[in-house]
């Protein structure tokens, strides 16, 4: 069979610039450099985003990469922590100004048009140190600023800007569990962090639409659908739950204008509920995106709760149990990473039947290899990761079974270009096209990057 994609539909890959840029130039450090200069024990072989591909010395040569892969667009995003010089003011420092206009440029020339976020994980550590980053209102207007100034610098050049990646992360990461900083694990605090994070969305959204500029702005989600372990009334609820507190909570109030009402029950059941200000609650649900970027990885497997819950603090786990499905098909290459291309439809189908069918791409689909630098390497040198196209072409089998069913879908950005540092687990989770050698920081082509240049050009495969 021959799978055709739509006309001008994106191909690419995404990226993050505190996972790709390395700290050279760099006016501030953000909440990882801080975290790795403190802790280095946290991160895996204590490898921080200090060496990391090196883009801002690099990004030449590596958008040259890119237009050898045939694609046609690229995210990354610009660094609050290297684009703005005084985080009061939002005044730019004149370097990353420079540096963000030349690879922007680089891309433009060689036919790749520009998806830029502007908050992937990377609160500016003085933003954290004097107000609790997100935890304060205030950080939201300064984030509305720094925004601002991204639109004002490069809003003549970037038509695809988005607010956040997978917002609920730093929330996650750094208020319910303890692999972000600052690691506080606090309910409550998570739910105001959340609320906060929607708000500066908003009034970045709220700015953009100001300076009436030509393009369209979204934020990036991550949908992760739950399956549970058969259809009997305590299951289902588990998994309403799961979707509830992870999915729309930031999808409902952000696509569908409103925080749903069961959500609200159970942060007052909690004691979770964010103090809030009417006028901010009516700024995000009144405020619309022109797209949506959906991130997707691995499935959640819920099921009732059947232990007791032992925290002292509210996760959303106090509404169900995660637990391992006997029958699942698991990525041998990564412990406990279920394969199932089928949520790539159920989410498509649930973006078409219950959010307006809003215009959205698959802003990451990552297939995770660990210490696939270790792993097998062809007589060419190539690594080969045949295994990751067989799962790349089982996904996008399902994304091309829900557009002939009707999805809005307008690209497919793998996760990601050249293998990069990724947070705490920094090195050892491989996801690239290209394989980074971290000694010499040489990139080399590998399998699926040969087969995705042919689907790139050609726009489909068998
Ligand atoms: C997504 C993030 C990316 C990247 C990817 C892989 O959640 O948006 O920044 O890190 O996951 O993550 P990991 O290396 O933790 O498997």
């Amino acid at each position: 069979t021959r799978y055709q994609f739509p006309d001008g539909f994106f191909w690419g890959a995404a990226a993050s610039g505190p996972q790709t840029e390395g700290v050279e130039g760099k006016a501030h450090r953000s909440i990882w450099d801080s975290w790795f200069a403190e802790h280095p024990e946290r991160f895996y072989q204590q490898m921080g985003p200090q060496k990391v591909c090196e883009t801002y010395t690099k990004y030449k040569d590596d958008v040259a990469l890119m237009k050898g892969l045939n694609f046609n667009s690229f995210r990354t995003s610009i660094q609050w922590s290297r684009l703005i010089a005084d985080f009061e003011t939002g005044e730019p420092d004149a370097d990353a100004v420079r540096f963000y206009h030349a690879y922007l440029d680089e891309m433009i020339a060689n036919g790749i048009e520009p998806m830029i976020n502007l908050y992937h994980f990377d609160m500016p550590e003085a933003l954290q140190k004097k107000y609790g980053g997100f935890e304060s209102a205030k950080v939201t207007d300064l984030f509305a600023r720094f925004a601002q100034t991204a639109f004002t610098l490069f809003g003549h050049k970037v038509k695809y800007w988005i607010t956040f990646n997978e917002p609920i992360v730093p929330v996650e990461g750094g208020y319910l569990y303890d692999f972000h900083y600052p690691c506080k694990k606090d309910g409550k605090l998570a739910a105001q962090v959340a609320f906060n994070i929607m708000l500066a969305h908003a009034k970045a959204v709220q700015v953009y639409r100001q300076l009436a500029l030509d393009g369209e702005i979204g934020v990036v989600l991550n949908l992760t659908p739950s399956y549970t372990r058969n259809d009997s009334v305590e299951d289902k609820k588990a998994a309403a739950y799961a979707d509830l507190l992870f999915n729309r909570s930031f999808l409902d109030p952000l696509v569908k204008h409103q925080f749903p009402k069961e959500l609200c029950e159970i942060l007052v059941a909690n004691k979770c509920l964010p103090e809030v200000a009417k006028a901010d609650v009516d700024l995000i649900t009144s405020s619309h995106i022109d797209f949506l970027g959906v991130n997707y990885y691995v499935p959640r497997r819920v099921k009732a709760r059947e232990s007791a819950y032992t925290l002292d603090y509210f996760t959303p786990e106090f509404y169900f149990e995660n637990y391992v499905n006997p029958h699942g098909r698991f990525n041998p290459y990564r412990d406990n990473n279920e394969i199932l291309p089928q949520a790539i439809y159920d989410i498509a189908a649930n973006i078409r039947d219950n959010y307006g069918n809003i215009k959205w791409y698959l802003a990451e689909i990552g297939i995770a290899m660990d210490l696939e630098s270790e792993g097998p390497v062809q007589a060419d040198g190539m690594i080969d990761d045949s295994f990751r196209i067989g799962l790349m072409k089982e996904h996008l089998i399902q994304l091309h079974r829900a557009i002939a069913d009707g999805a809005n879908c307008f690209g497919v950005h793998q996760w990601t270009f050249i293998d990069n540092w990724s947070w705490i687990n920094s090195f050892k989770r491989r996801y690239g096209f290209y394989r980074l050698d971290i000694e010499t920081g040489e990139r080399h082509i590998k399998r699926n990057g040969v087969w995705f240049k042919t689907l790139a050009q050609t726009n489909q495969f068998t």
